[in-house]
């Protein structure tokens, strides 16, 4: 028999998000962490065969829709990407508003989405324009020197935006897009220095998410982010979780008032409006940014077909 996954693809900023939107089974009653661990264990073939070659590609994030475990929530939503589960995820959020608009689940108005890390408020325009109050962010550490082979000791803030982050602002890099092999590949030795000097998030949490801030090339901006995520791959939207780290530290060095507006800028020039209400420990970011619905499919599962759960070369 061939199995159906029917999907609604999106991107926001330029980021690709897919939606299963049908064809999953049934994950229980549970908060979002508990059906998270048991996609994992029982289908992650669901996340392999959307993600991955030959559907997919590494900069795809996917995300189930699930009912909500509160009725006064609309829905549950549980990311993923090439290599496994997020626990949050801003662009992938504000996908996820225009994908319910798109089905008419939605109109415009304020609803709340259940994530593995906490409820995230959603106010949608009725366009394409969405903002998320993103989970409670905080800054863990500032000023953590890791040392890095090839490169030296790096400094940077460890952060929580929904996930794990190192932001690095004072590096020798120039954030434009004929960087990027250059930012990768920095990037990714600071991620793997960071695990190898076991430097973590908070209960020992693996960081993997490295943000680089730099000058924005708009001056309507106040700084550009490049992302590397923990599949490897780069966001090339502003990263709402990044977006949301990078606030905290703002917040936390008092460069940033609440209410104030921060426009972060992405690596191909896409923009989040950002700014954050003050907690007694950490803030609520708000992210605002536009998502547009790209196309609606129904994926086919062949029994004959060797790659049907996908591959990663
Ligand atoms: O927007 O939070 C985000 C995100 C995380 C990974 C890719 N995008």
């Amino acid at each position: 028999m061939i199995d159906r996954l029917h999907v609604i693809d999106s991107h926001t900023g330029g980021e690709p998000t897919r939606v299963i939107v049908g064809g999953i089974p049934d994950l229980g009653s549970g908060d979002m962490a508990s059906r998270r661990t048991r996609l994992a264990h029982e289908f992650d073939w669901i996340r392999r065969a959307t993600i991955l070659e030959p559907r997919g590609s590494d900069i795809l994030v996917g995300a189930v829709l699930c009912p909500p475990s509160d009725p006064m929530n609309l829905a549950g939503v549980i990311f993923f990407n090439n290599v496994g589960y997020l626990n949050m995820c801003g662009h992938g959020t504000i996908g996820v508003a225009v994908t319910l608009a798109h089905m008419g689940r939605v109109g415009p108005g304020r609803f709340t989405l259940e994530t593995p890390v906490g409820l995230v408020q959603i106010e949608y325009d009725g366009g394409h324009r969405v903002t998320i109050e993103n989970v409670p962010s905080y800054r863990y550490q500032a000023n953590v020197v890791v040392p890095v082979p090839e490169i030296g000791d790096v400094v940077g803030d460890i952060a929580w935006g929904g996930n794990w982050f190192f932001l690095v602002k004072n590096h020798d890099l120039v954030l434009e897009s004929t960087s990027i092999p250059a930012l990768m590949k920095y990037c990714t030795q600071v991620r793997l220095a960071l695990r190898n000097h076991r430097m973590t998030g908070a209960s020992g949490a693996e960081i993997d998410h490295i943000e680089l801030i730099g000058p924005p090339m708009d001056p309507r901006n106040h700084s550009r982010s490049f992302v590397l995520c923990p599949g490897f791959a780069y966001d090339r939207s502003p990263c709402g979780t990044g977006t949301s780290a990078k606030l905290a530290c703002l917040a936390a060095d008092g460069e940033l008032g609440e209410g104030e507006i921060w426009r972060q800028e992405s690596i191909i020039g896409s923009v989040f409006e950002a700014s954050y209400q003050r907690l007694d420990h950490g803030i609520i970011p708000r992210i605002t940014g536009d998502a547009f619905v790209t196309a609606e499919a129904t994926l086919l599962l062949n029994p004959n077909d060797p790659f049907r759960f996908g591959f990663s070369p």
